[in-house]
């Protein structure tokens, strides 16, 4: 059977996965979970939480999507993606652990509004809502001050590619289309330009 992700075209989890297979190069499956809840019965054997993406390797399924960029980096032996060394490992962990506990919610509350998401069913369920979508842009402010503070200045999130920026692009990408302008972020704007400008994000099939 080999690799199999489970994800959906429109699923920024799911896209996070896909650049970084694209950089490895490992070979997989693709399968299509639909996003509107509740979840086909056959995906939930899968991922009892019902969250996409997903990986099966051979029957072994890792689940999170950051645990997922992880278990490929290790899997195709690419330490400049994952490094092995401790410290360097580290600051790869914690940029992920902040992304995923304090910087993802934060665009997320302009998604929603913007881009109109309905849980249970998606983007695009609803109307966007321009004023509920501009007061949530003004309170991404700190949030963005924090990240360009993070960043480095060399086109990736630490001083080179590494699966944090896997995890990040894809935030930078549909935030394209919302009304966030990383235009005052030099870091910001050159990190987004850098890591929309691989091959392999292009390979990864990112859908606005
Ligand atoms: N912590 C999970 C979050 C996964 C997640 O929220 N996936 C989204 C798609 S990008 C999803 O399944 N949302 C729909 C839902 O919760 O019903 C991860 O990083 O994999």
């Amino acid at each position: 059977m080999g690799l199999v992700l489970h994800d959906n075209p429109a699923s920024s989890n799911g896209l996070k996965v896909r650049f970084c297979l694209a950089e490895t190069g490992l070979a997989h499956e693709r399968r299509e979970v639909p996003l509107a809840r509740p979840r086909p019965a056959s995906y939930l054997a899968v991922n009892p939480l019902g969250l996409i993406p997903a990986l099966d390797d051979d029957g072994f399924v890792v689940t999170e999507s950051h645990t997922i960029l992880r278990y490929v980096a290790l899997k195709a032996g690419r330490d400049d993606l994952y490094p092995a060394a401790v410290r360097d490992r580290i600051r790869v962990d914690e940029f992920l652990d902040r992304y995923a506990t304090t910087i993802r919610p934060a665009f997320f509350r302009v998604e929603m509004p913007a881009l109109g998401y309905v849980p249970g069913v998606g983007f695009g369920a609803a109307p966007p809502d321009a004023e509920r979508t501009a007061a949530a842009i003004a309170e991404l402010t700190p949030v963005l001050e924090l990240l360009e503070g993070m960043v480095s200045d060399r086109g990736a999130v630490l001083d080179r590619f590494t699966i944090a920026d896997c995890a990040l692009a894809p935030v930078l990408f549909r935030h394209g289309r919302t009304g966030v302008d990383f235009s005052p972020y030099d870091r910001l704007a050159a990190l987004r330009e850098s890591l929309l400008s691989r091959p392999a994000w292009t390979a990864a099939e990112p859908v606005s």
